[in-house]
C-alpha cells in the first residue's frame, strides 16, 4: 500500500510490457481508480507509437479512471498529470517545467537551451500518454500513463533525456508516487485548478513556438493555455487556438 490520500488501489509489477496496456486491460474489465506501477517496462510507448525507454529504477505509472466527462475534456487530465509530476519533481529538488502539452523538462542554461538533442528547449524528465475509450458525449474509461526518469543513470536514457538521479540525486519512489498521485487527485478535472497551476509551471508561455498540428504548422508566440488544454498562439495572422500537436520552442532572436 502507498498510504495514499487518494481513492486509489495500487497494482505493482517488477516488470511489465507497458503499464498503459495493463491499465487498458483493467479498464476493459470495469476497473476504476487503479494505479498500475512497474519497476521496468519492456514494451512501453510514447505518443504516436513512439518508443519509450523504461529501465529499472523509473516511475512507470498508469492511472485508470472513469470520469463523467465528454472526450473533449480529456486533455485536462493530461495537463493535470503534467502539473502533478512537475510539482513532485520540484519537491525532489529538480527545477522541472512543462512544455505544452505534457512534456516535463529541465531547462538547459543560456544559449544551449535549444541545442539539446531533442530540440525541445530542455532535457526531458517525464512524459505522459493518455489513452481513452468513449462515446461522443461520455468517456467510458481513461488511462493516464506517466513515465518519470527517477533513479536512472542518464547514460541509459535516449540523448536529450535527464533523470531525477542526474539532477538532484535519488528519490524514495514510493513517496514520489504518493505525492504525484495525491496532487493529481487534488486537481483531477477541475479546470479552474488545473489551468492556473499549469500556467505557473509552463516553459512554453511567452516563448516563440512552432506547433505541428493535424491541420498544419502554427508558428508564433504562445500566449495562453485555455480550457480544455488548448494552446493559444499569437501568429502573423492573429490568434490561433491549437488543440493537439507537437510543440517546439524556438529561439526568440
Ligand atoms: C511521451 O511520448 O512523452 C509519453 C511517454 C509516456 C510513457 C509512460 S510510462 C508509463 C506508461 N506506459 C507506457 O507504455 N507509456 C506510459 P512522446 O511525447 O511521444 O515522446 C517520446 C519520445 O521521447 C521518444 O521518441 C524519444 O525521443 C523520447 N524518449 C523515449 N524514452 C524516453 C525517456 N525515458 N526519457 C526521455 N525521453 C524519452
Amino acid at each position: 500500500s502507498l498510504g495514499l490520500d487518494a481513492p486509489v488501489t495500487v497494482e505493482y509489477h517488477d516488470e511489465l510490457g507497458s503499464t498503459n496496456d495493463r491499465g487498458r486491460e483493467l479498464a476493459a474489465e470495469g476497473a476504476a481508480d487503479v494505479a498500475v506501477l512497474a519497476d521496468e517496462q519492456v514494451g512501453s510507448r510514447g505518443r504516436l507509437n513512439r518508443e519509450w525507454t523504461a529501465p529499472s529504477g523509473g516511475v512507470w505509472l498508469s492511472l485508470v479512471l472513469r470520469p463523467e466527462r465528454p472526450p473533449a475534456h480529456v486533455p485536462l487530465f493530461t495537463l493535470a498529470a503534467a502539473v502533478a509530476t512537475t510539482k513532485a519533481a520540484r519537491e525532489a529538488g529538480v527545477p522541472a517545467e512543462i512544455k505544452w502539452p505534457n512534456d516535463v523538462l529541465v531547462p538547459v542554461d543560456g544559449d544551449e537551451s535549444n541545442d539539446d538533442t531533442l530540440g525541445r528547449g530542455g532535457r526531458k524528465l517525464a512524459g505522459i500518454l493518455t489513452e481513452m475509450e468513449g462515446e461522443a458525449d461520455r468517456v467510458s474509461w481513461l488511462v493516464v500513463g506517466i513515465g518519470v526518469n527517477a533513479n536512472i543513470d542518464a547514460e541509459t536514457l535516449p540523448a536529450g533525456a535527464t533523470s531525477i538521479r542526474e539532477e538532484a540525486g535519488d528519490v524514495e519512489r514510493r513517496l514520489f508516487v504518493q505525492r504525484l498521485v495525491e496532487e493529481f487527485y487534488a486537481l483531477r478535472d477541475d479546470s479552474e485548478a488545473v489551468l492556473p497551476a499549469w500556467r505557473e509551471y509552463s516553459a512554453t508561455l511567452g516563448r516563440r513556438v512552432r506547433v505541428e498540428t493535424p491541420g498544419g504548422v502554427v508558428e508564433g508566440e504562445a500566449v495562453d493555455v485555455v480550457h480544455p488544454g488548448a494552446l493559444v498562439v499569437d501568429t502573423d495572422e492573429g490568434e490561433v487556438t491549437v488543440h493537439a500537436g507537437d510543440c517546439e520552442h524556438l529561439r526568440s532572436a
